[in-house]
């Protein structure tokens, strides 16, 4: 008998809702139950649930869900600037922004579509934006739920022939953890960063692995394709590759900060660390017609996954 081939038709697999202030949300989902939203303000990612409906991803219970405002949490795009070093508002504009859904994209690779629920998303400048940052670019897109329930993204930034650019980047990612006393990253050992505490100071990182015991602000500079983050309690492993992003943003904003962000909880920082992949220390320059590509993609696994199968200090897998 035949086996019939299960056509896994990506569009079937999306849902077009509205989010809480009626801005267009997509609901990806695999055939095993596992979902991820994206809402058109900003491209920000705001859930990511596994196979057992648990979200992954941090989101803030005073959250201000208020354009033109990120939400505080989820994964949150940070274009054309990371930071508030430059002329644009702090991390850019682009996670402030309402992105278009873009039904014609230039074709990827046949790997970045095959068995995923997907949906391509489209930034350009509007004439208010050029006003303040003006350069003719298209940012496309794509967000991606693989039937094992990882979330990928692939950001395309193409300079569409005007003059040179350079920006910043960073897909600014909000983990949901147990205890983040019991949390720990592996794959940053040894590596310079830069420390937001410190003027943007350069040091060099000593420890084994990160572990935390007060506000951590860095970024990890030259950081390898892999990144493991270890939630001991929940005995679980966020697994972070990248291409394209040389570096890491570290950022929990331990007792003191917490309490000065009016969206943030008190305590809420014991839930939640930031790992964002990230072009941050060397911007991108493209010239006109080039194009630059960021990959992420982030996955769970076993935290016994990652003792057994791989060591994360090899840096291969
Ligand atoms: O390094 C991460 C960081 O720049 C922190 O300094 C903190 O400001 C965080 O981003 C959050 O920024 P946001 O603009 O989302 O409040």
């Amino acid at each position: 008998m035949g086996h019939s081939a299960v056509v896994w038709d990506h569009r079937a697999a999306i849902e077009i809702t509205k989010d809480w202030n009626g801005v267009d949300q997509v609901v990806l989902r695999n055939p095993h139950g596992a979902s991820a939203r994206v809402s058109l303000h900003g491209g920000q990612v705001t859930s990511w649930r596994n196979e057992q409906g648990e979200e992954l991803l941090f989101t803030s219970t005073k959250a201000i869900f208020k354009p033109p405002k990120a939400m505080r949490g989820g994964i949150q795009i940070c274009f054309p600037q990371f930071g508030n070093c430059g002329l644009l508002e702090q991390h850019g504009f682009a996670r402030n922004k309402i992105w278009a859904i873009d039904d014609n994209p230039p074709p990827l690779h046949p790997n970045d579509s095959d068995g995923k629920s997907f949906i391509d998303l489209m930034l350009k400048p509007s004439e208010e934006d050029l006003k303040f940052w003006p350069h003719s670019f298209e940012f496309r897109l794509r967000v991606s739920l693989t039937a094992d329930g990882d979330l990928t993204f692939i950001s395309r930034v193409r300079n569409i022939n005007g003059k040179p650019f350079s920006f910043s980047f960073a897909y600014h990612s909000y983990l949901s953890v147990s205890d983040i006393s019991e949390v720990r990253i592996e794959g940053l050992e040894t590596l310079d960063y830069l420390d937001n505490l410190c003027q943007r100071e350069r040091f060099t990182e000593q420890g084994d692995a990160i572990t935390f015991e007060s506000e951590v602000d860095r970024i990890y500079l030259g950081s390898p394709k892999v990144i493991a983050v270890l939630d001991h309690e929940k005995k679980r492993t966020y697994v972070i590759k990248k291409e394209g992003l040389p570096d890491v943003v570290v950022w929990n904003p331990w007792e003191k900060k917490s309490k000065s962000m009016v969206d943030f909880g008190d305590e809420e920082y014991k839930q939640m660390l930031c790992v964002d992949g990230a072009a941050v220390e060397r911007s991108i320059t493209l010239k006109p017609g080039e194009e630059w590509m960021g990959r992420l993609e982030l996955s769970v696994v076993p935290s016994s996954f990652c003792s057994d199968h791989f060591d994360i200090r090899r840096r291969d897998f």
